[in-house]
């Protein structure tokens, strides 16, 4: 995959680029350097350390250390409890997984991730059946009638993010968010008060996304990272390295949207609401493994941000 431009996309996707653009509903205001600023690998891992702070809501943030909230975080901090590992996977929902026959090599991880609804029963040969963090979206929780009741989620740890306006704190956007999924969170909580169920902290997208901005030639769309952007940054917190697989796509690319579902939408790899390829642009530079391994395999591999100096 050589580094893509939204120039070169259909004009469908081009289209709907274009109407976030000026839609800007998270009323982003982005006054930091570029776009299209070069880093080196090593100076961009730095850079996202040191600027995307990975952490979640703690029952000492406001508006969740008030009565209402009182028992529902997880009493352990995320960082003490979650972590750390040497080898962890992060596991695309995309359509270009289905046959690939990687399951065993993705088990062999010592953690990982996967993301919103995305199965593994009846697909362990192509994306393997340990699931150590599932990331969710909040539209999933919020709307998903299944969430409260299917044995999917109850495996591993949790983690939800939910977009907030552009850098608003957590008060704010506690106000406004943009799926309130606040209830349903509790009742999953009284259901499964044992298995660690996280809130990523609102302004962590922003972060990301800033830095996305500033390294891509074009403006991006000003909407937040996909889960699968979010999830590969927290993972690089808390591994030594990071195989990301079918998040640059293999030869087995296909306008298929997922591996479990027959939906076909070149949107779901290119992207549309989220800006996915310049996110895919950023994996590609920071990528460390060979060009045949994401060719053959659909695999990146990335150093996480444990072991590195800056
Ligand atoms: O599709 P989704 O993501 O659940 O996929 C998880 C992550 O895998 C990567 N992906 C997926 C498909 C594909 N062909 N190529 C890929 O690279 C992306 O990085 C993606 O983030 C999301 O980001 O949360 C998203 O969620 C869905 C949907 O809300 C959930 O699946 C819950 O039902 C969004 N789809 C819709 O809203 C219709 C999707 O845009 C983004």
């Amino acid at each position: 995959m050589k580094d893509s431009t939204y120039s070169k996309l259909n004009p469908r996707l081009l289209k709907i680029w274009r109407n976030y653009l000026n839609m800007n509903k998270y009323k982003v205001s982005y006054k930091g350097p570029g776009p299209g600023v070069k880093f080196s690998v090593e100076a961009l891992r730095c850079h996202l350390r040191d600027h995307v702070n990975v952490s979640m809501i703690e029952a000492t943030d406001f508006p969740f250390n008030t009565t209402e909230w009182e028992g529902y975080l997880p009493k352990e901090n995320f960082r003490t409890k979650v972590g750390p590992w040497q080898r962890c996977a992060v596991v695309s929902s995309a359509g270009s997984l289905k046959n690939s026959q990687l399951g065993r090599e993705i088990d062999n991880h010592d953690a990982v991730l996967r993301f919103n609804g995305a199965p593994t029963d009846n697909f362990q040969q192509d994306v393997g059946s340990k699931t150590t963090i599932r990331l969710m979206n909040s539209q999933l929780v919020t709307t998903e009638k299944r969430f409260l009741k299917d044995s999917l989620y109850t495996e591993g740890i949790l983690i939800v993010w939910d977009p907030s306006v552009y850098h608003a704190d957590i008060p704010k956007w506690y106000q406004k968010p943009d799926y309130n999924f606040f209830e349903t969170y509790k009742s999953y909580r009284r259901l499964n008060p044992s298995q660690p169920f996280y809130i990523l902290k609102p302004q962590m997208p922003w972060e990301l996304w800033d830095i996305i901005q500033e390294i891509s030639a074009d403006l991006i769309q000003p909407n937040p990272p996909s889960s699968g952007m979010l999830g590969i940054i927290i993972m690089m917190t808390l591994c030594d390295q990071v195989d990301i697989y079918e998040f640059l796509p293999s030869k087995r690319k296909t306008d298929v949207c997922y591996y479990h579902q027959k939906f076909f939408d070149s949107a779901c790899t290119m992207g549309a609401y989220h800006p996915l390829l310049f996110e895919k642009n950023m994996v590609k530079h920071l990528n460390e493994g060979t060009d045949e391994d994401i060719y053959l395999f659909g695999k990146a591999t990335l150093s996480g941000f444990r072991n590195i100096r800056c």
